[in-house]
């Protein structure tokens, strides 16, 4: 355990929002994951203690207040697999096994009346939420989840590997890995449900849309790297986050690898709100919503990351920023060095000269 890592302001260009119901939301939560037994009693303990209905509430600040109490339950549910099996548990240390266990869950999310998993809790409750999603979803939408799963599913059986050899991945193959293993992809489909419509393929899959959406994982997970690291280095196990990684890949000290991460994800944010900016005027009112509800996402991420106690750890706190800054620390307009998302800043057309993207639906910017 080194020296205490102070965290800075954090630049968040985005406002806050809340659903007024967001106290509510918490209770029923606790309640939900009590119904289900979701992990052991100690993590179950812990986890209704970690403000995530207010987390979801402030996701989706104007959802319906059904959808935001179903994200509420669903993240609760994903950390009883994040920490419960992967993190905390035997089986992050074995991705063969995990990757089974995965399949089985991946199959009653699919066809929940398939009788598969009959006794284990996170079964239970991931049928219980696969109805609430095919309820307030579509059967498109209710796909996507799905498969949003599955990729979540995928990228931790890779950092089990990882996790089980003791290894830190390169900066590229962790930027790729994270953008799926903040479990952020999974919330999309929910982003759409908790307002009632469903984003066209055409829109949705469009390149700029999905990068979009790709800029706001990044940010997401590089803000809970920059916030967990607290809990991530103090633990007892094995954790990877960005700042890890930057320390082994460029030899930094964790003040460095702080001020790396958080000039990265300034870059993102930046690209990010302009980005969101230059499609807007072309969206659709739902794709105009969707973008709103990335922003929305983001912003919320931060706000529970420097409050809730699964981050701010009353017993030995962390040291956290109370508030955010209306500046990044790096402005450049420049692509990261980071070949899986440096295409991300090609999507400009005022900064990539000659080249125009605009919604058009071929899939390609
Ligand atoms: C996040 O990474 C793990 C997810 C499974 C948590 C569930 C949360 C969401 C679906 C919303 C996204 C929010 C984030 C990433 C804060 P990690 O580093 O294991 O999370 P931890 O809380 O342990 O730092
Ligand atoms: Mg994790
Ligand atoms: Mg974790
Ligand atoms: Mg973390």
């Amino acid at each position: 355990m080194g020296p205490e890592l102070k965290v800075p302001p954090i630049f968040s260009p985005i406002p806050p929002a809340i659903h007024p119901c967001h106290a509510d939301i918490d209770v029923q939560t606790a309640a939900w994951a009590e119904t289900f037994r979701i992990g052991s009693d100690e993590l179950r303990g812990r986890l209704v203690m970690q403000d995530i209905g207010t987390f979801s509430a402030r996701i989706l600040p104007e959802g319906s207040e059904e959808v935001v109490s179903l994200l509420s339950d669903f993240v609760l549910w994903l950390f009883g697999v994040d920490d419960g099996h992967c993190e905390e548990g035997e089986l992050g240390h074995r991705p063969g096994d995990l990757a089974g266990l995965l399949h089985r869950l991946l199959r009653v999310a699919q066809n929940p009346e398939a009788p598969m998993l009959l006794d284990d809790p996170l079964a239970a409750g991931l049928r219980d939420l696969r109805l609430r999603v095919s309820r307030y979803g579509t059967p498109g939408q209710t796909a996507r989840w799905v498969d949003a799963l599955r990729e979540y599913f995928f990228s931790v059986v890779w950092e089990a590997a990882h996790r089980s050899a003791g290894t830190v991945p390169d900066l590229n193959d962790y930027t790729l890995m994270r953008l799926y293993d903040g479990a952020t992809s999974v919330v999309l489909p929910l982003l759409e449900m908790g307002h009632g419509y469903e984003l066209q393929p055409h829109e949705r899959d469009h390149t700029a849309v999905r990068a979009a959406a790709e800029m706001a994982s990044f940010i997401i997970t590089w803000d809970n790297d920059i916030f967990s690291y607290h809990k991530e280095r103090n633990g007892s196990g094995y954790y990877l986050n960005a700042l890890r990684v930057l320390e082994e890949e460029h030899g930094l000290n964790p003040v460095q690898a702080l001020e790396t991460a958080i000039s990265q994800r300034d870059r993102v944010m930046t690209l990010f709100m302009r980005l969101s900016a230059h499609l807007q005027p072309t969206a659709s009112p739902q794709l105009r919503r969707y973008l709103s509800s990335l922003a929305c996402f983001i912003r919320g991420a931060q706000d529970w990351g420097i409050s809730s106690v699964r981050y701010t750890t009353p017993d030995d706190p962390a040291a956290f920023p109370s508030v955010f800054r209306d500046t990044p620390t790096d402005d450049s307009r420049e692509p990261l060095d980071i070949p899986a998302v440096s295409w991300w800043w090609d999507l400009m057309p005022d900064e990539v000269p000659g080249h125009v993207p605009h919604l058009v639906p071929d899939g390609t910017a």
